[in-house]
C-alpha cells in the first residue's frame, strides 16, 4: 500500500516542551501517528535531540528545523512510494551518517522511523508488535515485567535525594500466563496508592517527579528502601523486589573521579560499591540501572565484578542503546544488563539492532521511556513483540506513563486470552 501523506508538527510533551510528532496516510486513507520522548539525565554518547536554539520562540526548545526537514526533505522521499518501513528505515539512516546524527538530529529521524512501522502494520492489518516480532525474527513474543517507579529523585525531582528513580517489581506468581500481567500492574497501583496514603498520613509531601513517582524529603538515599520494604510488608496478598535508577553520570566529579550520594560524600568506585553491596543485603534490590558513571570504566568492573553474580546491573548512559558499546560492555565485562531507549540511537532497526546484540550475548533487556513522554505506547509493543524481558515506563499512574500500562494490558489479552 502506498504512502500518500507524510508530515510533521510541534507538539508538547509531558514537561509542556516542545517535541515533534509525525503523521503517515496511507492509500486506504488510514492515519498513524508517532511521537519523540525527551531526557532529563541524558548520557553524553546519546544521539543529538536537534533543537531550535531560539530564546525568542519556546525558551530556544522549538523543534521547527526538524518539523521542516521531515517536511521538505523526509516526506517527499516517502511520498507515492509502496511502505517498507525496513527498507525506508535505513533510507532514513542514510541521510545521516554520524553515530551521533548531529546533522538531522535523532528526535527527527526517530518520529518518521516509529510512524513508518506502525504504517507498516496498518498497511497489513497488523498490530505494531507483530510487525516489530516479525521483523526482529523473535520467535515467541512476550509480556515484559514492568517496573513502576514510585519514588522519584536526582534529576527528576527537586527533592533532595541523589538517587534518580526507586522502582518496585511486582512478581508473577500466577501459572496463567495471561493472569500475571494483570496481577502485576494491580500490584503496582495498590503499592503506589498505599505509598501515597502513608506519606500523606505522616504529613509528607504527595507531589510527584517527572516520571509520576513521588517526590519527599528523606534523611538519605537508603531511607526510601526502606520505606518501601515497609510498604511491601503491608500488602501480602502481592509480592515486590525493588530496583534502583542511581544515575550515577549526574552524581560523578570528574575531577576527584569521586560520587556524592545524599549523606556520604566523595566516595571512590569501591566505597559506592560496598554501599550498593549493603543496600542489596538489607533490602530486596534485584536491579541496579547506571550504578556508575559512563565514565568510570573502572568503577563498572569493580561493581560487576563485586555483585554482578547476584544483581542486574543495567547500563543505561554508557550502552546508550548502540550495538557497537553494548559489544564493547561485553568484552570489557561492564554491567549485565542494558536499558533500550529508542530515542538515544535515532531508528527503530537501530534500535532492534541493539537489542540483537543483547540477546547475543545473554544480556538481560530494559525497555524504557524517557523523563519527558508523550502519550505514544510503541514501547510497549517493542517490548512484547521482542520478547524483551522488562519495560519501565514511570509509576502507574499520570497519563503518558499508564498509556504504555494500558497498552500493555490490551497486548496481555492479544497474546494469551
Ligand atoms: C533514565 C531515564 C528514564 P531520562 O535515566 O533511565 O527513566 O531518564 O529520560 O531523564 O534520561
Ligand atoms: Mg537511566
Amino acid at each position: 500500500m502506498q504512502i500518500i501523506n507524510c508530515y510533521a508538527y510541534e507538539i508538547f510533551d509531558s514537561r509542556g516542551l516542545p517535541t515533534i510528532e509525525c503523521c503517515i496516510q496511507l492509500a486506504n486513507g488510514h492515519k498513524v501517528y508517532a511521537s519523540v520522548p525527551s531526557g532529563a539525565s541524558v548520557g553524553s554518547a546519546e544521539a543529538l535531540e536537534l533543537r531550535d536554539d531560539n530564546t525568542n520562540r519556546l525558551l530556544g526548545k522549538g523543534v521547527l528545523q526538524a518539523v521542516n526537514y521531515i517536511n521538505n526533505t523526509i516526506a517527499p522521499k516517502l511520498l507515492y512510494q509502496e511502505i517498507n518501513a525496513l527498507a525506508m528505515d535505513s533510507m532514513l539512516m542514510d541521510l545521516d551518517h554520524h553515530p551521533q546524527k548531529i546533522t538531522i538530529g535523532a528526535n527527527t529521524i526517530l518520529a518518521v522511523s516509529m510512524a513508518l512501522f506502525k504504517a507498516q502494520a496498518a498497511a497489513e492489518n497488523l498490530e505494531l508488535y507483530q510487525i516489530l516480532q516479525r521483523v526482529s525474527g523473535t520467535a515467541q513474543a512476550k509480556m515484559p515485567t514492568p517496573m513502576f517507579n514510585v519514588i522519584n529523585g536526582g534529576a527528576h525531582a527537586n527533592n533532595n535525594l541523589h538517587v534518580q528513580e526507586y522502582m518496585i517489581v511486582p512478581q508473577a506468581d500466577d501459572l496463567d500466563a495471561h493472569k500475571n500481567y494483570a496481577q502485576q500492574l494491580h500490584a503496582g497501583v495498590v503499592f503506589y496508592q498505599t505509598l501515597k496514603q502513608q506519606l500523606h498520613d505522616s504529613g509528607q509531601s504527595t507531589n510527584v517527579g517527572d516520571e509520576g513517582g513521588f517526590a519527599p524529603n528523606f534523611v538519605n538515599d537508603a531511607a526510601p528502601l526502606q520505606l518501601l520494604t515497609d510498604i511491601a510488608q503491608q500488602l501480602p496478598q502481592y509480592s515486590y523486589k525493588f530496583a534502583l535508577d542511581v544515575a550515577a553520570s549526574e552524581l560523578f566529579n570528574e575531577k576527584t573521579q569521586s560520587y556524592d550520594l545524599l549523606q556520604e560524600k566523595n566516595l571512590s568506585a569501591q566505597q559506592l560499591t560496598d554501599i550498593y553491596e549493603d543496600w542489596c543485603q538489607k533490602f530486596d534490590i534485584i536491579s541496579i540501572e547506571d550504578g556508575m558513571s559512563q565514565t568510570d570504566i573502572m568503577g563498572w568492573k569493580t561493581l560487576t565484578a563485586q555483585i554482578g553474580n547476584a544483581v542486574q546491573l543495567v547500563g543505561d548512559d554508557i550502552f546508550v542503546t548502540s550495538p557497537m558499546k553494548i559489544r564493547k560492555g561485553v568484552l570489557q565485562k561492564t554491567a549485565n544488563a542494558v536499558l533500550i531507549k529508542p530515542n538515544q540511537i535515532g531508528t527503530v532497526s537501530q534500535t532492534l539492532a541493539a537489542i540483537d546484540a543483547c540477546k547475543n550475548n545473554n544480556l538481560k533487556i530494559v525497555i524504557s521511556h524517557r523523563s519527558g513522554e508523550t502519550n505514544d505506547t510503541f514501547i510497549a509493543d517493542l517490548a512484547v513483540g521482542t520478547a524483551c524481558h522488562y519495560i519501565k515506563a514511570g509509576a502507574p499512574a499520570r497519563g503518558e506513563r499508564i498509556a504504555k500500562y494500558n497498552r500493555l494490558l490490551v497486548l496481555n489479552d492479544m497474546l494469551y486470552a
